[in-house]
């Protein structure tokens, strides 16, 4: 069916898994973030935050992807319908929370890209874990996909910048644009380094 021609009350059935799963990953990242962090001086989570795409976001992604915008394909296809995502302080923490994650039985981790580790072209870094869920509906079971985003504060402020740019921009951003951002990214990389080994001294005094 065409996103669309849906009508609200359809839109919500469809969207009803991924609001079941949204809820229950936050749940699982607050416990992990309390539970990890529990002995330290304070919590290197700055916070987590969730959202459904829009309708005619998932729309836009399909086409772009070169699909018909239907409903059955943003099942197949839209990795980020449900997506979770956790700020931390420092890079080192995402990967901590990372590990976490991959070793909770009840989570499948389907796939992992590292933009840290190699940053896209543009300068975007973050760590993207798509994920499986299990949720109960009332007459069976799925696996429902999510996408967990986990950063730190720079690159968190850095990503909003460049996707307001893009979003209000609606065409090619000018070369020299692209260029300071890429000059902010790498920035933010420094940054980032610097606040980590800063806190590693602290936390030794
Ligand atoms: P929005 O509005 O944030 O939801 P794939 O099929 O997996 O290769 P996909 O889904 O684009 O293609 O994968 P990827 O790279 O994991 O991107 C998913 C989301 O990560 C994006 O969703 C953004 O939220 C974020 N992201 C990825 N690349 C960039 C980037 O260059 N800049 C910014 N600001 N965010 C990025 P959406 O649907 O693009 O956008």
């Amino acid at each position: 069916m065409l996103i669309e021609t849906m009508s609200d009350h359809d839109m919500r059935l469809a969207m009803l898994p991924y609001a079941g799963a949204l809820k229950v990953v936050n749940m699982y990242a607050e416990t992990i973030m309390e539970e990890l962090f529990a002995n330290k001086r304070s919590n290197p989570v700055e916070h987590i935050k969730s959202r459904l795409k829009r309708p005619s976001s998932i729309a836009r992604k399909l086409e772009k992807k070169g699909y018909e915008p239907t409903m059955e394909n943003a099942l197949k296809y839209i990795d980020d319908i449900a997506g979770v995502r956790i700020v931390c302080l420092f890079p080192k923490d995402i990967y901590k929370i990372a590990e976490v994650i991959q070793n909770f039985s009840n989570i499948r981790v389907c796939r992992v890209k590292d933009y840290i580790k190699v940053p896209k072209k543009n300068g975007y870094r973050s760590y993207h874990m798509h994920i499986e869920v299990p949720i109960r509906l009332l007459d069976h079971e799925e696996w429902v996909k999510v996408e967990i985003q986990l950063r730190t504060v720079a690159m968190d402020s850095w990503a909003s910048m460049e996707h307001k740019i893009r979003y209000k921009q609606r065409k090619d951003i000018p070369d020299t644009v692209s260029c300071r951002l890429l000059e902010c990214a790498q920035l933010t990389a420094e940054l980032d380094e610097s606040m980590q080994q800063l806190n590693e001294e602290i936390e030794r005094i």
